[in-house]
């Protein structure tokens, strides 16, 4: 049965938001015309929106704002990353679940996607507040061959995939704090967590988790994010399909990535400082070992922030919490 449906929707992705018709669905899932219309009205019970004409065929109108298997691989451009998908209804956390999948060698490009974390983590054991069907909150696997002190990098890589993949879709322009937050008037909208699997100088897996506030109101932050955080739809006015922004992310993520691979972080670098705000002004930076107070003078080819304090030493700040 799902071998069924998948093969139906991967024919209305090779159409490209065409029609197909009716002899050719038969034909390709090997069974008959009447049967074809049982499995078009199954999909609408499910919330596709499907147009139907004579001598044309079926056309989707609208997808269902479904993220699991199917809807993510109906319209996903990409050559390899998010082909292996792991969807859930729930989970503690999709980065535990991404853990224990790299731990037993999953490929790379593998996502773990749910509808709703009860235990969604930030860094330093914050919690990430991943309401029911709203958001997405999905771990992405890599296997790159880099030294481990470049892996910070791949957080900054992912800020970048994620702004394109948000002004493409809505035509915002999100701006990213160094290191994991995305703002949108100066909320957050996007936090990223990178953890890492590694022995001594190896890389074994990358996983980078993020958390995307898409259709939620104001009133379904909980009071002590409230006045911190937005979404897609508060921003813009109105709802997207969670899907679509899956793909998106997937596709920019990967174009970028493959750069990254071949011609290191230089290109990716540049990119990341154009959407960046703090540099070249006053922050505090809080970090597990202080607070430091100094001008942002930038990112190094490393990804490490450069502050320079009053009396002009340069400090290299790895991870921190950055006040403007
Ligand atoms: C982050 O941490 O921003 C990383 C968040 C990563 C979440 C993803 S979801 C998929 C994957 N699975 C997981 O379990 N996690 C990843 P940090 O910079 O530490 O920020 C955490 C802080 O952001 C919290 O202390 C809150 O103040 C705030 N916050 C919590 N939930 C939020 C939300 N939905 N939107 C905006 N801000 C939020």
């Amino acid at each position: 049965q799902s071998e069924i449906r998948r093969k139906l929707l991967e024919a209305f992705r090779d159409a490209k938001g065409g029609y197909v018709s009716g002899q050719k669905i038969s034909e390709l899932l090997g069974c008959s015309r009447t049967a074809v219309w049982k499995h078009i009205e199954e999909l609408r019970k499910e919330g596709y929106e499907l147009e139907a004409i004579r001598k044309k065929g079926y056309r989707i109108v609208k997808m269902p704002d479904k993220i699991s298997d199917n809807e993510i691989r109906l319209g996903l451009e990409t050559n390899r990353l998010g082909h292996d998908i792991y969807y859930y209804d729930q989970v503690d956390s999709t980065q535990t679940i991404a853990q224990e999948l790299a731990n037993k060698g999953v490929k790379e490009g593998t996502i773990v996607v749910a509808d709703e974390q009860t235990g969604g983590r930030g860094r330093m054991a914050r919690t990430w507040y991943s309401p029911k069907e709203t958001g997405i909150w999905m771990s992405l696997i890599l296997r790159p061959n880099i030294p481990i002190q470049h892996t910070p990098q791949l957080t900054l890589l992912t800020a970048v995939a994620i702004v394109q993949a948000i002004e493409e879709i809505s035509g915002l322009s999100p701006v990213i704090k160094w290191p994991n937050d995305i703002l949108i008037n100066g909320k957050k909208v996007v936090g990223i967590l990178t953890e890492l699997q590694a022995e001594a100088d190896r890389v074994h897996a990358v996983i980078i988790g993020m958390g995307i506030n898409v259709n939620q109101n104001q009133d379904h932050f909980p009071d002590h994010i409230k006045e911190i955080a937005t979404s897609l739809y508060i921003e813009k006015g109105k709802y997207f399909t969670r899907a679509e922004i899956i793909q998106k992310i997937l596709l920019s993520f990967e174009r970028l990535y493959d750069q990254f691979l071949k011609d290191g972080f230089k290109p990716i670098k540049l990119l990341w400082e154009s959407y960046a705000i703090s540099l070249k002004q006053m922050i505090t930076a809080r970090t597990l070992s202080g607070t430091i107070r100094g001008k942002a003078i930038g990112i190094n080819d490393e990804g490490v922030l450069l502050v320079q304090t009053e009396e002009g030493e340069v400090k290299h700040i790895y991870s921190a919490d950055i006040e403007i």
